[in-house]
C-alpha cells in the first residue's frame, strides 16, 4: 500500500479497486461493465482529471451527511439526531461506480481500508477517536465526471457542546485544505441563532474571503415548514436579507429537503429495501407532499433521472418512477447538483440541459393545499 497525501489520493483508491482479489471492479470484463465501472483506459482518464473540492459545513444537525447522502443517492454516512459526525469525510465522485472504496488515516498513515465500505464500517470509523480522516470514492449520482471530479468533504457541526475538539477539526481543515467552493447547510427549523450566526461570521472573514471561495447556502429541513402556517418565500427572503447584512453578496440559497430527497433517490436506485419500517411509512407521505404541496424546485429534467421515466424497474413500475422523479425534483436537490456542476463551468456536458437558462433558486409552491 503506497502512503497517503493529498497529491494521491486517486493512486490509493485505483489500488484498492485494482487489488479486490476477485477483479470484479477493472478487469473489463462483461462482469464488470455490467456492474458499471470502468476500463483500464477510462480509469487512466479519470486520473488525470483536476478535482474540485466541496467542503460541506454548518451547525451540529442542521442535515449535513443527510444532504451528503442525498448526492449519493444512498444511505451510507452516519446521521442522526445527536452530535454524529466527527471526522471529515471526503468523497470522491466516480460516475457508475456501483460500490464505494475507502480508508482512513491514523497519524497520517492509511490504518484500515475497505473495497465495498458499508454503512456499520463508517460507523466505526467515524466513532473511533484515533481516526483522523476518512476517505470514500463513490458516485454522487447527479453530478457527471466531464472534466472534473468533485470531492465533496463532510465536516463535524461545530458546536457541539460535549467535545470542542469538533470546532477545530472543521476549522482548522476548511482554513489549511485546498478548497473550491462552500456549502452551507442552513436548519430551516432554527434559522440566525447565535451559533449559526458566529459561525458564519468566522465563515466569512476566515475562510471565504482570505481564500476567495463561491459559498452555496442549503436551506434544509424545509420539509418541518408547513406553508399553511407560514409564508415560505418570505422565508427564504428574510434568510437572503440576513446573510446580506453579513457581509454575502446576492447569496445563492437553495431551498432542500435531503431528507425527502434521500428517500426518493434511494427508491430510483433499488434501494429500498434498506429502508427501515419508519422509513417506509415515511416514504408514502414524503412522495405524496413532494408530488401534490411543496416545489422547490428551479429545474425540469435530469437526464439521469430523466432515463428513469423510461425504464421499469425491478422495484418501481414506470408510472411509479415518474411520480417519484416529479417528487425528487421539487425537493429542490437536483438544483444544487446543477449549481455545483455550473459552478465549474461543465454544465453544458452535464447533469442538465437547460440551454441559455441561468440557475436561480427560483421558489415556486402549488397552489394546491394539503388534503
Ligand atoms: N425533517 C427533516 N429532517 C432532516 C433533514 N435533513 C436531515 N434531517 C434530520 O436531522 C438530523 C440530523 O441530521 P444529520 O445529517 O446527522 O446532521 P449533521 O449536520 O450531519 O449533524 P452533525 O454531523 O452531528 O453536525 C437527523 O435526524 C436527520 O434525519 C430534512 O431535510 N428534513
Ligand atoms: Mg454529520
Amino acid at each position: 500500500m503506497i502512503s497517503s497525501n493529498i497529491e494521491n489520493e486517486l493512486d490509493i483508491f485505483m489500488e484498492l479497486r485494482a487489488s479486490d482479489s476477485d477483479e470484479k471492479f477493472f478487469d473489463g470484463s462483461e462482469k464488470s461493465k455490467n456492474k458499471g465501472v470502468l476500463s483500464k483506459e477510462k480509469r487512466l482518464s479519470y486520473r488525470k482529471l483536476p478535482i474540485k473540492h466541496i467542503a460541506v459545513c454548518a451547525t451540529m444537525s442542521a442535515g449535513k451527511s443527510t444532504f451528503v447522502n442525498a448526492l449519493l443517492g444512498n444511505d451510507i454516512l452516519p446521521a442522526r439526531n445527536e452530535a454524529t459526525t466527527a471526522r471529515i469525510t471526503s468523497i470522491y465522485d466516480l460516475d457508475g461506480s456501483k460500490n464505494m472504496v475507502g480508508y482512513i488515516l491514523k497519524n497520517g498513515q492509511i490504518a484500515e481500508s475497505a473495497c465495498d465500505v458499508k454503512q456499520d464500517e463508517l460507523d466505526k470509523w467515524n466513532s473511533d477517536d484515533e481516526v483522523g480522516r476518512i476517505f470514500l470514492q463513490a458516485d454522487l449520482d447527479g453530478i457527471p465526471n466531464k472534466g472534473m471530479i468533485v470531492a465533496v468533504h463532510d465536516t463535524p457541526g461545530i458546536n457541539n457542546s460535549r467535545d470542542a475538539s469538533h470546532y477545530s477539526t472543521t476549522f482548522d481543515f476548511l482554513k489549511s485544505h485546498p478548497l473550491d467552493a462552500l456549502i452551507f447547510v442552513a436548519n430551516a427549523e432554527q434559522l440566525c441563532t447565535e451559533d449559526e450566526y458566529s459561525m458564519l461570521k468566522t465563515l466569512m472573514n476566515e475562510v471565504v474571503k482570505p481564500k476567495k471561495l463561491s459559498i452555496i447556502f442549503v436551506l434544509n429541513k424545509m420539509d418541518s415548514i408547513d406553508p399553511e402556517k407560514e409564508n415560505i418565500a418570505e422565508v427564504i427572503i428574510n434568510y437572503k436579507e440576513y446573510l446580506k447584512e453579513l457581509g454575502f453578496h446576492e447569496p445563492a440559497v437553495f431551498p432542500v429537503s435531503a431528507h425527502a430527497a434521500r428517500l426518493l433517490k434511494m427508491a430510483l436506485n433499488n434501494k429500498s429495501a434498506q429502508f427501515t419500517r419508519h422509513e417506509k411509512r415515511e416514504f408514502d407521505s414524503v412522495l405524496f407532499d413532494f408530488m401534490t404541496f411543496y416545489n422547490f424546485s428551479s429545474i425540469r429534467k435530469n437526464s439521469k433521472y430523466k432515463t428513469a421515466l423510461h425504464q421499469e424497474t425491478k422495484e418501481n413500475s414506470q408510472k411509479n418512477s415518474e411520480r417519484i422523479v416529479k417528487a425528487l425534483e421539487n425537493t429542490g436537490i437536483l438544483a444544487v447538483e446543477k449549481k455545483i456542476s455550473v459552478l465549474f463551468g461543465k454544465a453544458k456536458n452535464g447533469v442538465n440541459h437547460c440551454r441559455k437558462r441561468r440557475v436561480r433558486p427560483a421558489i415556486i409552491f402549488s397552489r394546491r393545499k394539503r388534503k
